[in-house]
């Protein structure tokens, strides 16, 4: 078993019902889900020119592979009506692999740790909800440090 960090992320349409939704098929999957974060309302981040999202981490543990884990994320994301547009752009669901144990891949396909991790205030504050002491396995920095030198970014708390 390995102890996984995961993202996810809504802007369009039932974007609560969408992460809800997400969290559940996740933990029917070959994924146990442990611990799932707050939910927090965020502004725009790259891509400027879309709706604020919903975000939250959960972390979990399983038995899959990275690769393996990337095409079941994949799944749950075309299951929830997911439509590849204007990259990092609007999305009915986004689940991305923040950590993968203390793993460190480097492939066209996947990057683990997530290679912007450092600089999201929407992945680092949820992130600092479950694991304020976990280190980034190539810098070492732990998130409760990510967190306080991230940019600024409006993340705020969400109560439906
Ligand atoms: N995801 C992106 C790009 N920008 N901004 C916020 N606030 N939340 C996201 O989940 C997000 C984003 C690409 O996946
Ligand atoms: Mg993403
Ligand atoms: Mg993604």
């Amino acid at each position: 078993m390995k102890r996984i960090y995961l993202s996810l992320g809504s802007n369009i349409g039932d974007r609560e019902g969408h992460l809800r939704e997400a969290v559940t098929r996740l933990g029917q999957s070959e994924i146990r889900v442990l611990g799932c974060s707050p939910v927090y309302e965020t502004e725009p981040v790259d891509y400027t020119q879309q709706g604020w999202f919903l975000n939250l981490v959960v972390s979990g543990e399983t038995v899959l592979f990275p690769m393996q884990l990337l095409s079941r994320l994949g799944r749950v994301e075309r299951e929830l009506g997911r439509v590849r547009g204007v990259p990092k752009g609007p999305r009915t669901i986004d689940i991305d692999i923040l950590f993968y144990a203390a793993a460190v891949v480097d492939t066209p396909r996947l990057q683990i740790p997530h290679p912007r991790v450092a600089e999201r205030r929407f992945v680092l504050q949820p992130l600092a909800d479950l694991a304020p002491e976990l280190r980034h396995p190539v810098t070492h920095r732990t998130v409760r440090q990510m967190l306080v030198s991230a940019p600024e970014a409006i993340v705020r708390a969400w109560h439906g």
